[in-house]
Protein backbone atom coordinates (compact mmCIF):
# COMPACT_ATOMS: atom_id res chain seq x y z
CA UNK A 1 0.00 0.00 0.00
CA UNK A 2 1.04 3.90 -0.22
CA UNK A 3 0.40 6.62 1.86
CA UNK A 4 -2.64 8.59 2.09
CA UNK A 5 -2.04 12.43 1.56
CA UNK A 6 -2.66 12.67 5.20
CA UNK A 7 -0.61 9.97 6.32
CA UNK A 8 2.84 12.06 3.99
CA UNK A 9 1.64 15.20 6.26
CA UNK A 10 1.39 13.69 9.19
CA UNK A 11 4.92 11.93 9.09
CA UNK A 12 6.32 15.13 7.59
CA UNK A 13 4.70 17.08 10.42
CA UNK A 14 5.09 14.95 13.31
CA UNK A 15 8.19 12.67 12.50
CA UNK A 16 6.37 9.36 12.67
CA UNK A 17 2.88 7.62 12.54
CA UNK A 18 1.04 4.86 13.20
CA UNK A 19 -1.08 1.95 10.84
CA UNK A 20 -3.04 0.57 13.02
CA UNK A 21 -3.87 -3.55 11.70
CA UNK A 22 -1.67 -3.12 8.72
CA UNK A 23 -1.16 -7.36 8.86
CA UNK A 24 -3.74 -9.27 10.18
CA UNK A 25 -3.62 -12.28 12.30
CA UNK A 26 -2.98 -14.94 9.48
CA UNK A 27 0.29 -12.34 8.20
CA UNK A 28 1.37 -12.21 11.71
CA UNK A 29 1.65 -15.75 12.50
CA UNK A 30 3.47 -16.22 9.16
CA UNK A 31 5.95 -13.84 10.19
CA UNK A 32 6.47 -15.63 13.34
CA UNK A 33 6.61 -18.56 12.20
CA UNK A 34 9.50 -17.45 9.34
CA UNK A 35 11.45 -16.04 12.39
CA UNK A 36 11.65 -18.92 13.85
CA UNK A 37 12.57 -21.02 11.13
CA UNK A 38 15.29 -18.41 10.54
CA UNK A 39 15.99 -18.76 14.53
CA UNK A 40 16.36 -22.54 13.98
CA UNK A 41 18.39 -22.65 10.29
CA UNK A 42 19.88 -19.75 9.45
CA UNK A 43 21.27 -18.21 12.57
CA UNK A 44 23.68 -21.20 13.03
CA UNK A 45 25.25 -20.69 9.98
CA UNK A 46 26.09 -16.99 10.78
CA UNK A 47 28.66 -14.51 12.06
CA UNK A 48 28.30 -13.69 16.01
CA UNK A 49 27.68 -10.23 15.38
CA UNK A 50 24.33 -11.20 13.36
CA UNK A 51 22.24 -12.43 16.51
CA UNK A 52 22.53 -11.17 19.88
CA UNK A 53 21.54 -12.30 23.22
CA UNK A 54 21.11 -10.56 26.57
CA UNK A 55 23.07 -13.49 27.85
CA UNK A 56 24.80 -15.15 25.06
CA UNK A 57 25.10 -18.46 27.06
CA UNK A 58 21.21 -18.32 26.56
CA UNK A 59 19.89 -18.60 23.55
CA UNK A 60 16.21 -18.20 24.84
CA UNK A 61 17.84 -14.69 25.25
CA UNK A 62 17.61 -14.00 21.41
CA UNK A 63 17.47 -10.13 21.24
CA UNK A 64 18.53 -8.78 18.11
CA UNK A 65 18.57 -10.45 14.03
CA UNK A 66 20.15 -8.15 12.02
CA UNK A 67 20.43 -8.06 8.13
CA UNK A 68 18.10 -11.07 7.50
CA UNK A 69 17.38 -9.64 4.21
CA UNK A 70 20.67 -10.45 3.45
CA UNK A 71 20.57 -13.81 4.59
CA UNK A 72 17.46 -15.44 3.52
CA UNK A 73 14.80 -14.70 0.73
CA UNK A 74 11.49 -14.36 2.68
CA UNK A 75 13.50 -11.81 4.32
CA UNK A 76 14.26 -10.28 1.19
CA UNK A 77 11.01 -10.18 -0.72
CA UNK A 78 9.61 -8.65 1.90
CA UNK A 79 12.11 -5.56 2.23
CA UNK A 80 11.63 -5.42 -2.05
CA UNK A 81 7.90 -6.64 -2.54
CA UNK A 82 4.43 -4.55 -2.67
CA UNK A 83 3.38 -4.84 1.37
CA UNK A 84 6.40 -2.36 3.14
CA UNK A 85 8.23 -0.62 0.03
CA UNK A 86 5.89 1.69 -1.61
CA UNK A 87 4.52 2.79 1.80
CA UNK A 88 8.14 3.98 2.23
CA UNK A 89 8.35 5.61 -1.15
CA UNK A 90 5.49 7.20 -0.63
CA UNK A 91 6.26 8.65 2.73
CA UNK A 92 9.68 10.04 1.73
CA UNK A 93 8.37 11.01 -1.94
CA UNK A 94 11.36 9.54 -3.30
CA UNK A 95 12.60 6.51 -4.88
CA UNK A 96 14.24 4.00 -1.66
CA UNK A 97 16.94 1.31 -1.22
CA UNK A 98 15.57 -1.08 0.92
CA UNK A 99 18.24 -1.54 3.61
CA UNK A 100 18.18 -4.01 6.54
CA UNK A 101 15.45 -6.10 8.07
CA UNK A 102 15.76 -6.82 11.72
CA UNK A 103 14.09 -8.59 14.41
CA UNK A 104 13.95 -7.03 17.82
CA UNK A 105 12.91 -8.78 21.20
CA UNK A 106 12.94 -7.80 24.92
CA UNK A 107 12.24 -11.47 26.68
CA UNK A 108 10.23 -11.33 29.75
CA UNK A 109 12.05 -9.19 33.04
CA UNK A 110 15.94 -9.15 30.97
CA UNK A 111 14.93 -7.29 28.17
CA UNK A 112 17.36 -4.23 28.26
CA UNK A 113 16.12 -0.56 27.73
CA UNK A 114 16.60 1.16 24.46
CA UNK A 115 18.73 4.01 24.82
CA UNK A 116 17.31 7.63 23.70
CA UNK A 117 18.71 7.78 19.77
CA UNK A 118 18.15 8.92 16.28
CA UNK A 119 19.07 6.23 13.53
CA UNK A 120 20.21 8.60 11.19
CA UNK A 121 23.01 9.18 14.12
CA UNK A 122 23.91 5.29 12.87
CA UNK A 123 23.18 5.35 9.40
CA UNK A 124 25.67 8.57 8.50
CA UNK A 125 23.52 9.64 5.37
CA UNK A 126 23.17 12.81 3.69
CA UNK A 127 20.70 14.29 3.36
CA UNK A 128 19.61 12.12 6.48
CA UNK A 129 16.71 10.88 4.62
CA UNK A 130 15.32 7.37 5.60
CA UNK A 131 12.39 5.97 7.34
CA UNK A 132 12.07 2.78 9.83
CA UNK A 133 9.22 0.66 9.81
CA UNK A 134 8.44 -1.36 13.40
CA UNK A 135 5.94 -3.92 13.46
CA UNK A 136 4.79 -5.39 15.99
CA UNK A 137 4.18 -9.05 17.45
CA UNK A 138 2.78 -8.68 20.31
CA UNK A 139 0.89 -6.48 22.54
CA UNK A 140 2.90 -3.78 23.27
CA UNK A 141 2.64 -1.53 26.40
CA UNK A 142 4.16 0.54 28.92
CA UNK A 143 5.06 -2.80 30.69
CA UNK A 144 7.02 -4.71 28.38
CA UNK A 145 8.82 -1.54 26.72
CA UNK A 146 6.88 0.32 24.06
CA UNK A 147 8.44 2.38 21.61
CA UNK A 148 8.63 6.44 22.93
CA UNK A 149 8.73 9.38 20.49
CA UNK A 150 9.24 13.08 20.51
CA UNK A 151 6.93 14.32 17.88
CA UNK A 152 8.67 16.87 15.74
CA UNK A 153 11.94 16.23 17.00
CA UNK A 154 13.16 14.96 13.81
CA UNK A 155 13.15 19.24 12.33
CA UNK A 156 15.28 19.81 15.39
CA UNK A 157 18.71 18.26 13.79
CA UNK A 158 21.18 15.66 15.03
CA UNK A 159 21.52 15.57 19.03
CA UNK A 160 25.13 14.13 20.30
CA UNK A 161 25.61 10.86 21.08
CA UNK A 162 28.18 8.79 22.43
CA UNK A 163 28.67 5.32 23.69
CA UNK A 164 25.35 4.07 25.43
CA UNK A 165 26.67 0.38 26.66
CA UNK A 166 23.44 -1.28 25.43
CA UNK A 167 23.95 -3.90 23.18
CA UNK A 168 22.55 -3.67 20.03
CA UNK A 169 22.14 -0.06 20.75
CA UNK A 170 25.92 1.14 21.19
CA UNK A 171 25.01 5.08 20.87
CA UNK A 172 22.49 6.80 22.09
CA UNK A 173 21.78 10.93 23.33
CA UNK A 174 23.60 11.38 26.05
CA UNK A 175 22.03 14.66 27.66
CA UNK A 176 18.44 13.35 27.38
CA UNK A 177 16.42 15.26 29.83
CA UNK A 178 13.09 15.06 32.05
CA UNK A 179 12.01 18.38 29.33
CA UNK A 180 12.56 15.39 26.32
CA UNK A 181 10.58 13.00 28.58
CA UNK A 182 7.87 15.43 29.28
CA UNK A 183 7.54 15.29 25.44
CA UNK A 184 7.23 11.52 24.74
CA UNK A 185 4.29 9.78 23.24
CA UNK A 186 4.50 5.92 24.43
CA UNK A 187 3.08 4.23 21.47
CA UNK A 188 0.86 1.08 22.85
CA UNK A 189 0.58 -1.57 19.76
CA UNK A 190 -1.19 -4.86 19.04
CA UNK A 191 0.24 -7.61 16.62
CA UNK A 192 0.33 -6.84 13.21
CA UNK A 193 -0.03 -2.69 14.08
CA UNK A 194 3.04 -0.50 11.98
CA UNK A 195 4.98 2.15 13.44
CA UNK A 196 7.08 4.38 10.72
CA UNK A 197 9.38 6.76 12.07
CA UNK A 198 11.88 9.69 10.20
CA UNK A 199 15.60 8.93 10.59
CA UNK A 200 15.64 11.93 12.22
CA UNK A 201 13.17 11.18 15.14
CA UNK A 202 14.34 10.87 18.28
CA UNK A 203 12.86 7.57 20.15
CA UNK A 204 13.50 5.00 23.11
CA UNK A 205 11.47 2.18 25.38
CA UNK A 206 11.99 1.05 28.50
CA UNK A 207 13.34 -2.20 29.43
CA UNK A 208 10.52 -5.35 29.63
CA UNK A 209 9.10 -5.31 33.62
CA UNK A 210 7.00 -8.24 32.82
CA UNK A 211 7.42 -11.47 33.83
CA UNK A 212 5.53 -13.41 31.01
CA UNK A 213 5.44 -11.12 28.06
CA UNK A 214 7.44 -11.16 25.05
CA UNK A 215 7.92 -8.11 23.47
CA UNK A 216 8.77 -9.07 19.69
CA UNK A 217 9.12 -6.63 16.42
CA UNK A 218 10.34 -6.50 12.79
CA UNK A 219 12.36 -3.21 11.93
CA UNK A 220 12.74 -2.22 8.42
CA UNK A 221 14.71 0.40 7.03
CA UNK A 222 14.51 2.09 3.60
CA UNK A 223 16.56 4.97 2.90
CA UNK A 224 15.84 7.37 0.13
CA UNK A 225 17.39 7.03 -2.98
CA UNK A 226 18.86 10.72 -2.84
CA UNK A 227 20.87 9.60 0.71
CA UNK A 228 24.74 9.74 0.19
CA UNK A 229 26.16 6.68 2.50
CA UNK A 230 29.47 7.71 4.12
CA UNK A 231 30.50 3.63 3.53
CA UNK A 232 34.14 4.23 5.14
CA UNK A 233 32.32 5.53 7.80
CA UNK A 234 29.74 3.16 8.18
CA UNK A 235 32.72 0.27 7.98
CA UNK A 236 34.76 1.44 10.43
CA UNK A 237 32.06 2.14 12.92
CA UNK A 238 30.79 -1.81 11.75
CA UNK A 239 34.63 -3.11 12.37
CA UNK A 240 35.19 -1.15 15.62
CA UNK A 241 31.80 -2.10 17.29
CA UNK A 242 32.69 -5.88 16.22
CA UNK A 243 36.23 -5.51 17.65
CA UNK A 244 34.26 -3.89 20.89
CA UNK A 245 31.78 -6.29 21.65
CA UNK A 246 34.00 -9.60 20.86
CA UNK A 247 36.51 -7.95 23.42
CA UNK A 248 33.77 -7.52 25.98
CA UNK A 249 32.64 -11.22 25.66
CA UNK A 250 28.91 -9.84 24.09
CA UNK A 251 28.51 -11.77 20.72
O1 LIG B 1 12.62 -1.95 19.48
C1 LIG B 1 13.01 -0.97 20.09
O2 LIG B 1 13.03 -0.88 21.32
C2 LIG B 1 13.53 0.22 19.36
C3 LIG B 1 13.74 -0.03 17.92
C4 LIG B 1 14.40 1.13 17.28
O3 LIG B 1 15.06 1.91 17.91
C5 LIG B 1 14.23 1.31 15.86
O4 LIG B 1 13.55 0.49 15.22
O5 LIG B 1 14.77 2.30 15.34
Amino acid sequence: MTATAEQVQEFQQTGFIVLPGFLCATQVAEMLEQVQRFVTDVIPTLAPEEAFYEDKSDLATLKQIHRMCEHDSFFAKQMSGERFRPLAESLLQSDVVAKNMQYFNKPPSIGKSTPPHQDGYYFMLDPNEALTMWLALDHVDEENGCVRYIPGSHLRGMRSHGKSGTLGFSQGIQDYSSEDTQQEAAIHAEPGDLLVHHSMTIHRANGNQSNSRHRRAMGMVYYSAQAKVDSAQVERYQQSLVEELTADNKI
